[in-house]
């Protein structure tokens, strides 16, 4: 009988080395059929959209934009745990481990094939990786069944007093693992940076030229930015919050890019990357905003996009009036659905091109994305976009399925910036406590500021190029002493409108409430 630490070396063996080698052949497949199809990416793919909404809402509150990471090691640690499982039943009896595969494959190809825009060619590396798996772990198995049981205890003997035959049948077993999780690494690095050559837009979009905006340009930044916030009036793009249910970022040639505008329109259009360069561009800037920010959350940023009006081209489909919602759809299948009203009413919406006087950056929606003031991303800032559909809210977008509100306009809110809380000084010292309000297409006409409990103090305000961006307020204060102090914002809307002062939970229509923080002086 093989004690039992050494059936978990050899369960380890046989289960995690297949596995590896499994991985590092379906991403060399994927180098073929592109990144999306990777056996961990369709997986996580598709685990993001079973997640349950309440889960997906926990994720993004407690990780944040590295939720994705987060989501990429726990695949991992499963994955592990599985394959240690499949080694284990595989020593016991080979088919057991076979059927642990077929399992675990099965999985992914109802990942890859289970996708809004699917490709029957990403089921590939999934299923050839399975094909392999069961092939290594055979023969893994064989080689390990062949060593006498002697020789299969983990620590060898000092003086090895084996028989020459059962030496050499472990040292095979040991070679093959050996090549086995060499060959796996070098397939998974490889493979991996293979599909960065061959799918990589960087350089299709480093030969991207932006045509000048024809609008009316946007007057001098001048005036927008106190420089006492420490934050930028214009988010830099390294630094533009991240939204997304893709756990890696899609790569779309812009030359085969299309546009298609159909549905409940006169008449259908399709049209190019060259051809939407080639139309009337705007520039502007507009602040946007995500539903999932908390009170004082930074899922929220402004940048100078640059695009053509979407109503100039709805107006050239001529959308039906029943027609209620223009349904986007992104390359991988996302849907997000916006209310034509909106989108015809004369605000910013458009179809962007550049984002701070560069092409798109590819996690922001390269080549083209929708950009509309005043409205959640949820509903209305489609990434990777390649489909618009004029339908009625009868058909629900991915993020209404979830519970989340079909109209999502944006509240009014305002977040402290400076100081973070904690300590301040010196006391007796002027501290500036500054941030942003924000209530996009509505504007902000005043935001206050109280001290514990205290009367509400009116904070300076900076100049806005329109009602489409946050604006910038301060209010200087003189630290009194060491005590804790508590400090509150709120901001008044466009009509003299108070924030909302009860504090809410993002869901399902994003959150109201009121930031505050604590201060001591020092
Ligand atoms: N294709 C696609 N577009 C999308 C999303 C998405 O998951 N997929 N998320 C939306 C959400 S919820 C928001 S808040 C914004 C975020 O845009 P950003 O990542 O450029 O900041 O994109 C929107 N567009
Ligand atoms: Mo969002």
């Amino acid at each position: 009988m093989v004690p039992r630490a050494n059936r978990l070396v050899g369960g380890a063996m046989l289960g995690v080395l297949p596995a590896g080698f499994a991985i590092a052949v379906g991403e060399l497949c994927a180098a073929f059929v592109g990144p999306g199809a990777s056996p961990i990416i369709v997986v996580g793919n598709k685990v993001i959209l079973l997640t349950p909404e309440p889960v997906r809402r926990w994720a993004i509150r407690a990780f944040g934009v590295q939720d994705k990471h987060v989501l990429l090691a726990g695949i991992y640690a499963v994955l592990t745990v599985a394959a240690l499982v499949i080694g284990v039943l595989a020593l016991r009896l080979l088919w057991f481990g076979v059927l642990g595969i077929v399992a675990l494959d099965g999985f992914g190809v109802f990942a890859a094939l289970d996708v809004p825009a699917r490709d029957v060619l990403d089921v590939l590396p999934v299923l050839v990786g399975g094909v392999v798996a069961v092939g290594v772990l055979s023969w893994l198995a064989r080689l390990w069944n062949a060593m006498p049981e002697s020789a299969t205890s983990a620590a060898p003997d000092p003086v090895d007093r084996t028989a020459p035959s059962s030496r050499t049948s472990r040292r095979t077993f040991v070679q093959a693992s050996t090549a086995t999780a060499g060959l796996a690494t070098a397939g998974i690095l490889g493979g991996r940076a293979w599909q960065r050559s061959r799918y990589s837009v960087s350089a299709a979009r480093a030969a991207v030229v932006l045509p000048a905006a024809t609008g009316p340009v946007i007057a001098s930044g001048r005036g927008y930015d106190f420089g006492k916030s420490g934050l930028p009036f214009v988010t830099p793009n390294a630094d533009f919050y991240q939204i997304d249910t893709q756990l890696i970022t899609p790569q779309i040639n812009p030359h085969t890019w299309k546009l298609r505008i159909h549905g409940m329109v006169k008449r259908e259009m399709t049209i190019s990357y060259a051809e939407l360069l080639a139309r009337p561009q705007v520039e502007r800037l507009i602040s946007l905003a995500c539903v999932s920010n908390e009170i004082g959350g930074r899922l929220v940023g402004t940048a100078k996009f640059q695009g053509v009006l979407l109503a100039e081209l709805l107006r050239e489909v001529g959308v039906a009036d029943e027609a209620d919602q223009l349904l986007s759809t992104s390359r991988q299948g996302m849907t997000i659905g916006s209310p034509t009203k909106v989108l015809l009413d004369g605000r910013d919406a458009m179809l962007a091109v550049g984002m701070n006087g560069v092409p798109l950056p590819p996690e922001h929606g390269f080549p083209v994305r929708m950009v509309v003031p005043g409205l959640y991303g949820y509903v209305s800032a489609c990434k990777w976009i390649v489909d618009i559909k004029a339908t009625t809210f009868a058909e629900k977008a991915f993020w209404v399925q979830g519970g989340w509100t079909q109209l999502g306009p944006v509240k009014l809110a305002s977040r402290i910036d400076t100081p973070q809380g904690g300590p301040v000084g010196p006391i007796g010292g002027v501290l500036a406590i500054a941030g942003v309000a924000w209530d996009q297409h509505v504007g902000i006409s005043a935001v206050q500021v109280q001290i514990d409990e205290g009367v509400w103090n009116r904070a300076q305000l900076a100049a806005v190029p329109s009602t489409d961006t946050w604006r910038q307020w301060v209010y200087l204060w003189t630290v009194p002493d060491a005590d804790p102090h508590t400090i509150r914002v709120r901001a008044f809307d466009a009509r003299g409108r108070p924030q909302v002062a009860k504090a809410t939970i993002p869901y399902p229509s994003g959150v109201t409430g009121l930031h505050t923080i604590t201060v001591y002086g020092r």
